[in-house]
């Protein structure tokens, strides 16, 4: 089935509009995608309708919410083929989903002289967290390299992997090269040596179909809003028997079982590690978002998204000067350039007032910037709804800028 764009575009009416006079074209997704009315229309209905504080309420309200709001961690175990909805834990997003296993499995699991190792090509959210941990814990970080096509070189890994190593953190799809990465096997070849694996999937979520089980990941965390859901609340998703295993991250309501000023017993999975009254507004709306993509058919959406990618890379290509980084063939989602002899801060300006949104800079990915030995780059980025002739709009700009700039 193919996808029928222009209806599509009606369920998002902020991209609709004129921006410095000019038809807007959203080129950012992979920063922050937008919202279908499926998914504002829930939030408000929330609100105007039955919203109350869940779990602990004894009233109409109360109740109503915390049943959609439960009844999206089903769709989240049903959208990446989670085993069970124990394993599904709600955060902010995955910056705090990773914080909250580097710190919980940290605490845990991670003693001083140990090893973790993550990618050169991971988002400041997949390192830092890390970094902090191997300081409290007098661990070691260790990086796995790609080339300059943007392919991990995971033939390195056999020599990265040794007994002091406790986890591999990479991302599924990154968010500069775009490149889709070998996590079944990096998982597999982890696991081997009894290493655990999280994958950073934030800019995978949205473009492909996701299996947990499939992929045997021990973590696998997401956030809502770069996949047409709500900003504010993300996904961490563990193997029950590891969560099980790892201490809480946060102290305060829901999270307990019962308090003394003895001693405190725990909740049960997944409450555990949500303490506090969570994002449940926000919570809500994100299972119309997963619904969205269900129902468009998300193999549907690779598919189109790919030939967007295609069509892109092919004129961009076109352009005198280009430099694309990120070339390989395993790839979604985004295309992160530089034109020789023009700055990306001018090139977004210039667009911006074209009516054209794209990212500039460092793409919170400074190795990858070091890799290329480049201070700053222009990266645009695709989702659903966007179209060829907005690809088309956004070279004939560029092709404009390149004449006045260079
Ligand atoms: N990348 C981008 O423009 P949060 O902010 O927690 O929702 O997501 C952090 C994050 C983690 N990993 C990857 C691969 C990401 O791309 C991001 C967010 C955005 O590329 C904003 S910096």
């Amino acid at each position: 089935m193919t996808l029928d764009i222009s209806k599509i575009r009606n369920d998002f009416p902020i991209l609709n509009q004129q921006v410095y006079n000019k038809p807007l074209v959203y080129l950012d997704s992979a920063a922050s995608s937008q919202k279908p009315l499926q998914v504002l229309k829930k939030e408000e209905q929330l609100h105007l309708e039955y919203y109350g504080n869940i779990h602990r309420g004894a009233h109409f309200l109360a109740d109503k919410a915390t049943v959609e709001f439960e009844g999206v961690r089903d769709l989240v175990q049903d959208f990446i083929n989670a085993s069970s909805r124990e394993e599904i834990v709600f955060t902010k997003g995955t910056t705090e989903s990773i914080n909250l296993v580097a710190s919980s499995f940290g605490d845990a699991f991670v003693t001083e002289g140990d090893e973790i190792i993550i990618s050169e090509m991971e988002h400041h959210a997949n390192i830092v967290p890390w970094q902090l941990l191997a300081q409290r814990k007098g661990a070691t970080i260790k990086v796995l390299p790609f080339l300059d096509s943007g392919e991990l070189q995971i033939e390195k890994l056999d020599e990265l992997i040794t007994e002091k190593t406790k986890l591999i953190s990479v991302a599924h799809v990154s968010n500069v090269l775009g490149t889709v990465n070998p996590i079944k096997k990096i998982i597999k070849q982890a696991h081997e040596s009894g290493v655990k694996v999280l994958i950073d999937g934030a800019q995978a979520v949205k473009h492909m179909a996701v299996d947990v089980l499939d992929l045997d990941a021990d973590f696998y965390v997401f956030s809502a809003h770069k996949m047409y859901g709500p900003n504010g609340v993300g996904v961490l998703y563990g193997k029950k028997e590891i969560l099980e295993q790892m201490p809480p991250y946060q102290g305060g309501g829901e999270m307990i079982s019962e308090v003394k000023f003895g001693g405190t017993t725990f909740n049960e999975l997944p409450y555990k590690f949500e303490a506090g009254t969570p994002n449940i507004s926000s919570v809500i709306a994100f299972g119309e978002a997963i619904k969205y993509l269900q129902n468009l058919g998300i193999k549907e959406v690779t598919a189109y998204e790919n030939k967007l990618l295609g069509y892109a890379t092919e004129k961009l290509q076109q352009i005198p000067g280009m430099i694309i980084y990120g070339t390989h063939h395993c790839k979604t989602g985004v295309i992160t350039f530089n034109i020789d002899g023009i700055h990306s801060f001018d090139l977004g300006t210039m667009l911006d007032k074209m009516g054209i949104a794209v990212r500039t800079g460092r793409l919170c990915a400074d190795p990858v910037m070091d890799h290329y030995k480049v201070q700053s780059t222009v990266r645009i980025s695709f989702a659903v709804y966007n179209t060829t002739e907005e690809v088309d709009i956004f070279v004939e700009a560029l092709k404009k800028l390149v004449v006045m700039l260079a």
